[in-house]
């Protein structure tokens, strides 16, 4: 503990020290800034142990056994919490035509404040493991460990941090259903319409609590790789310049600068794209992007190989402290 804290100081403190050698040269002044961290520690161990109980299930595909049992798992451990949970079930229709109960989960702290900021993930897994190289496993479910899991991880985390010291700002933590069952490059036919996020879209046209706002909104979504980058994104820009420099510039603050990196990615439509369109909550994607790949995600990005081995409590400690920092700030 004692290390941790001594390392980020240090590295805030080079850091600093580094910009200001300029200053120093023309004012003849050395300012030494050590950053104070304001929030409560992440705990990264604990939501590691989330992100593999969610993994153990197995691949959480909709109307599936295993999804309804990691669905009441995540219940019973918002509960345990101290939040509000509410959860509302609906019936979605895939752009294969099938229709799938979709069940939205969510967890409110201080739900009569205004002040509010609401962080988001979906819990759901694909279907089909469309981008694995070998064709026979093309049509398997997915784990999920990175995509689905590694989101939710954190914000039990969040949670849990949540029930030990409140923070002045109301938080709403929704972990979204039926994300990840959007039509593969090469399905034919495929309707016109909006095939991804289906339980956020449904949620964005019937929120839980009429007319509910938050100032902003902030989705995980695959935070778990190591070495993970995470570019910003483009809707995020389009829509919430603002938050996606505050968390950035609080990512770098924390010592994370090589995880939260400062340039543009591509533009992907993900569930916060309906909170920004529908809901009109200003919301950004904090998702991992790889320029080197083919699909601009990880290699193993809706393949079989989304698996724990693909999780690093460091990354989640990055995005998790990052995001506890910003919430704990907001008055
Ligand atoms: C598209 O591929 C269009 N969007 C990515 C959203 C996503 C899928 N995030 C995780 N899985
Ligand atoms: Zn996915």
């Amino acid at each position: 503990m004692f290390f941790k804290k001594y390392a980020i100081g240090v590295a805030a403190l080079l850091f600093f020290a580094c910009a200001c050698n300029k200053k120093a040269a023309t004012s003849a002044t050395t300012v030494e800034y050590t950053y104070q961290q304001v929030s409560p520690p992440f705990n990264a161990d604990s939501a590691y142990q989330y992100v593999a109980k969610q993994v153990d299930f197995g691949p959480r595909v909709p109307d599936t056994k295993e999804h309804k049992a990691c669905g009441d798992y995540l219940v019973a451990q918002l509960k345990r919490f101290g939040a509000d949970v509410t959860e509302q079930v609906a019936t979605v229709k895939t752009y294969d035509g099938i229709k799938l109960k979709s069940r939205n989960i969510i967890a409110s702290y201080s739900p009569e404040k205004e002040n509010r900021v609401v962080f988001f993930a979906h819990w759901d897994t694909r279907p089909f493991a469309d981008h694995d190289p070998d064709p026979s496993k093309q049509n398997t479910p997915i784990l999920g460990a990175n995509d689905g899991a590694s989101g939710v991880g954190v914000l039990l985390e969040v949670a849990r941090v949540l029930k030990s010291k409140p923070a002045d700002a109301g938080v709403d933590i929704i972990f979204f259903d039926v994300e990840d069952w959007g039509e593969p490059e090469t399905a034919k036919d495929v309707p016109p319409g909006d095939w991804w996020c289906l339980g956020t879209q449904y949620w964005a046209k019937n929120p839980h609590k009429e007319g509910y706002k938050a100032r902003y909104g902030i989705l995980l979504d695959m935070v778990g790789a190591p070495d993970a980058t995470f570019y910003k994104e483009g809707f995020s820009m389009e829509y919430a310049a603002d938050i996606v420099e505050k968390v950035w510039s609080n990512a770098r603050l924390l010592g994370y600068g090589k995880y939260f990196i400062d340039a543009r990615g591509g533009t992907i439509t993900d569930d916060h794209v309906p909170v920004n369109q529908i809901a009109e909550i200003p919301s950004i994607d904090i998702i991992q992007q790889d320029k080197n790949s083919q699909t601009g995600f990880s290699w193993y990005w809706h393949t079989t190989k989304d698996n724990m081995d693909n999780v690093s409590k460091e990354t989640l400690k990055a995005v998790g402290q990052t995001i506890l920092e910003v919430l704990y700030k907001e008055k």
